[in-house]
């Protein structure tokens, strides 16, 4: 009788501390971009992107979810995107005409082939950098695609506000990258439940000017 009672006190004093545990989730990233570049505004160089790689180099897990790159009215749509290394993305041609998609980013370059309207084919993108992409028919058909390491990622809103959400504690570096400017980079560490705050300056050349904390 007395085990038994013992055994239910600990089994209830036990709760609160598993339950501190498996309430401890995952933290978030929120910041603010800036141009050091005068006259110019985060919309004349989107996109705009911020993204987390690990501080030890390790690649994040892979979104089973595919992206999609559509071809419709002889356009790609989305005309930029996101996606992880080594994520599906499926290219469906939604168009009445014939498609191609390629690329010549190495290490990143494919080519599908031209397919027709209904057909959809995919390609895995390995590699974290720029990618553009384009079709072998129409010259003024065009797209890019940015491979992120991991997939906490997101494209900066035109106010220069971003927040990336439900990054795993641990520590990071933040880089923040745009067409033809330095890619500006921050390490920082993420905690259970808490948001990082960040504020960056970028544009101002190579090793691009941080107003860190
Ligand atoms: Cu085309």
């Amino acid at each position: 009788m007395r085990t038994l009672l013992l055994a239910s006190l600990l089994a209830v004093t036990a709760l609160p501390a598993a339950a501190a545990a498996a309430a401890a989730g995952p933290g978030r990233v929120e910041g603010r971009v800036e141009l050091a570049v005068e006259g110019l505004a985060p919309t004349d160089v989107w996109p705009l992107v911020a993204y987390l790689e690990r501080a030890d180099g390790r690649a994040g897990p892979v979104p089973e979810q595919p992206a999609v790159l559509r071809q419709d009215h002889a356009r790609f749509d989305p005309g930029f995107m996101i996606v992880t290394a080594g994520q599906r993305i499926d290219m469906p041609n939604e168009d009445a005409i014939y498609h191609n998609v390629f690329s010549y980013s190495r290490p990143n370059d494919f080519d599908l082939g031209i397919y027709p309207r209904g057909e959809s084919r995919s390609v895995r993108l390995e590699h974290p950098g720029f990618v553009e992409v384009y079709c072998s028919i129409h010259e003024n058909m065009n797209a890019g695609i940015l491979v992120a390491p991991t997939p906490w990622h997101t494209i900066v809103a035109g106010d220069g506000s971003f927040a990336i959400d439900r990054v795993p504690p641990g520590r990071y570096r933040l880089r923040v990258w745009a067409w033809e400017l330095p890619e500006t980079v921050r390490p920082l560490e993420v905690r259970p439940d808490t948001a990082a705050s960040v504020a960056l300056t970028i544009g101002a050349g190579p090793g691009a000017r941080d107003s860190g904390p």
